[in-house]
């Protein structure tokens, strides 16, 4: 009796153990390689879940000196020389464009990138409209998402794109699975093998 009561709590550990590993599986972090209309990558933007939001960090170089508008667009598809196929602002619980606007923001909605005189920047904005974890508000649903960077500044205010212009650069918001996998990987694997040694030692020698 004893020895299946610990039989099924050995299953239960294994059971948590796949199941910590289904939950870090979802990704807690995405990454965005920025590509402009010849495919060149021209900047990276990286997506991490925190408790208060969602941080993103981007670095862009070859861009124009000044304001430029930054989203996150509602299509996870970057087809050149227009960006078009990004599709509009991401926009899940259907609000007007821009952050001045009091009828916005956008959940996609971002305060503009400032580009340097030598054509590169370094950009970093925590939001709490959108969730990398499953949800109304997550990027990763059926479509997927995209960050587009504009050619001119966004006004924050005019619906629905803020007159940022032309998208320059765009990227694909993918979950960085390799990297969200590898710790809680090693953590399922020695509860894995601590649970099947306790089985092994239950029906063995006890
Ligand atoms: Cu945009
Ligand atoms: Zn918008």
């Amino acid at each position: 009796m004893r020895k299946y009561l610990c039989f099924m709590l050995a299953l239960v550990v294994v059971g948590l153990a796949m199941g910590s590993g289904a939950i870090w599986a979802v990704g807690k972090r995405a990454v965005a390689p920025l590509r402009n209309a010849e495919g060149q990558v021209l900047g990276m933007a990286i997506f991490t879940q925190e408790p208060q939001g969602v941080r993103i960090s981007v670095t862009v170089k070859g861009l124009s000196p000044g304001e430029h508008g930054i989203h996150i667009h509602a299509v996870g598809k970057c087809e050149p020389p227009d960006f078009l196929s990004a599709g509009p602002h991401f926009n899940p619980t259907n609000k007007k464009h821009g952050l001045n606007n009091l009828e916005g923001p956008h959940a996609g909605d971002l305060p503009n990138l400032v580009v340097g005189e030598d054509g590169s920047a370094v950009y970093e904005h925590v939001t709490d409209r959108v969730t990398l974890t499953p949800g109304e508000l997550s990027l990763f649903d059926e479509d997927g998402s995209t960050l587009v960077i504009h050619a001119g500044p966004d006004d924050q205010i005019t619906d629905p794109a803020g007159n940022s212009g032309a998208r320059v650069l765009c990227g694909v918001i993918t979950p960085m699975k390799a990297a969200s996998l590898k710790i809680p990987a090693m953590v399922t694997t020695a509860l894995l093998i601590a649970a099947a040694a306790v089985v092994v030692w239950l029906l063995l020698f006890r």
